[in-house]
């Protein structure tokens, strides 16, 4: 990827700092998915016992989307060298608490949705209360699943996980920008307010994914820093991203509805910047984030995942 100097505030970024080659992100992000997956499916089986509940949890966790989160904190863990079942299994709560932000998000009450992940939303494959219902029992199954020794032997480190999933989840995180997201339909939104709406919203959960890989791997408090701010960085990249695939994307591509923004009356970096801006905003940002961990050792794929992030496509 060839990175411009930033125009926008902070420091300049070196154009070395983004690790050139956005199609090994993709590769390993397809592989990643397929060692995830049964990983996924074997956490989930003893929780499926009860009829329909069972089914929709695993509808809605299993066969699809990037895996990006999990992805994530497995490589920030890898840089400490975590052992990877613990890795993986921490990667699986977050992709829990995510896949239930998802079915909730679908619901009538909130963006009410169709498709997702190229099929029916879990409440139109079941019903709505099935979709509520599974939504809540992957958000808890997540927690114990941290709170399990065989995530970590140490229940400190334990306690430290539960501690950040459950604030970039609830009210200060994820939950808490959801609400402002609503509130924010048909106002105009300046671009600090939005960049705070989608840094709880969307931001907080894939600091959370790398900050627990940096928890478990006991990281020195300064790269545990330096990965949070790549972090944040790479979910603002992220959702700037994401606006600009709902107004260029297909349906096809995506997986679900495009052009959703704009029925909805919500702001956007594409309505702030345009889509050139938003595009050119994304590439700064993925060369700040990359710069952030640069003197990190063997941040190359953390790196990578920056590029790939304003190159997706869905
Ligand atoms: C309902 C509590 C609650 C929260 C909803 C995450 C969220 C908050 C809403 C999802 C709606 C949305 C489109 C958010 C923008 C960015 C985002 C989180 C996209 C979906 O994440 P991906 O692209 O999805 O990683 P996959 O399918 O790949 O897992």
């Amino acid at each position: 990827m060839t990175v411009t100097k930033m125009q926008g505030p902070g420091a300049p970024v070196a154009a070395e700092a983004v690790a050139p080659d956005s199609a090994l992100t993709d590769g390993a992000l397809k592989r990643f998915a397929a060692e995830f997956e049964p990983v996924l499916a074997g956490l989930l089986q003893p929780l499926q016992g009860i009829p329909r509940l069972g089914e929709a949890m695993a509808y809605s966790l299993l066969d699809g989307g990037k895996r990006l989160r999990p992805f994530l904190l497995v490589t920030a863990a890898g840089l400490y060298g975590v052992a990877r079942p613990s890795a993986m299994r921490a990667a699986a709560a977050i992709e829990m608490v995510h896949s239930y932000s998802l079915i909730h998000d679908d619901l009538p009450c909130m963006d009410d949705d169709v498709l997702r992940r190229g099929r029916a939303t879990c409440h139109v494959r079941y019903d709505e209360a099935t979709a509520v219902l599974a939504g809540d029992a992957l958000l808890t199954a997540a927690f114990a699943l941290l709170a399990d020794p065989r995530t970590d032997a140490d229940p400190a480190c334990r306690i430290e996980l539960v501690r950040l999933l459950s604030g970039a989840a609830g009210a200060q995180g994820m939950v808490g920008g959801q609400m402002l997201d609503l509130l924010a339909e048909g106002e105009a939104l300046a671009q600090d307010a939005l960049e705070r709406l989608h840094g709880l919203k969307t931001g907080a959960m894939i600091v959370c994914a790398v900050e627990c890989g940096a928890v478990l791997g006991r990281a020195p408090a300064e790269e545990r820093a330096a990965l949070c701010e790549y972090a944040r960085l790479l979910g603002l990249a992220f959702q700037v991203m994401d606006d600009v695939l709902d107004v260029s994307g297909t349906a096809e591509e995506l997986g679900k509805t495009p052009g959703k923004d704009a029925v909805a009356e919500k702001s956007t970096f594409v309505s702030l910047l345009g889509v050139d801006g938003a595009r050119a905003y994304a590439g700064e940002l993925a060369a700040r984030a990359a710069a952030a961990i640069e003197t990190i050792g063997g941040t190359e794929q953390l790196r990578a995942v920056a590029d790939y992030i304003v190159r997706r496509r869905a």
